[in-house]
């Protein structure tokens, strides 16, 4: 099996809005997206992800289109 880590992005906190679900995200390059390094606001697949995490903090995360919408599915604290 292969670790949790893998496939998963690194990325830094920059904002975090949790009454709107939503969290910016300053990342490295998404593989899955085909996207280039930058800063963006995604939408958090629960609530509760975005309690673990806040400004500043560094994190490992995996984004996906889901509907169309670039969602942030995991989320863990990279300290
Ligand atoms: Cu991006």
């Amino acid at each position: 099996m292969a670790a949790a880590t893998d496939g998963m992005s690194e990325g830094m906190v920059k904002k975090v809005d949790a009454a709107k679900g939503k969290i910016t995200i300053k990342h490295g390059p998404l593989k899955n997206l085909g996207m280039p390094g930058m800063t963006m606001v995604f939408k958090a697949a629960s609530m509760d992800m975005l309690k673990k995490v806040k400004p500043g903090d560094t994190v490992h995360f995996v984004a996906e289109d889901v509907g169309g919408t670039l969602t942030v599915t995991q989320l863990e604290s990279a300290q």
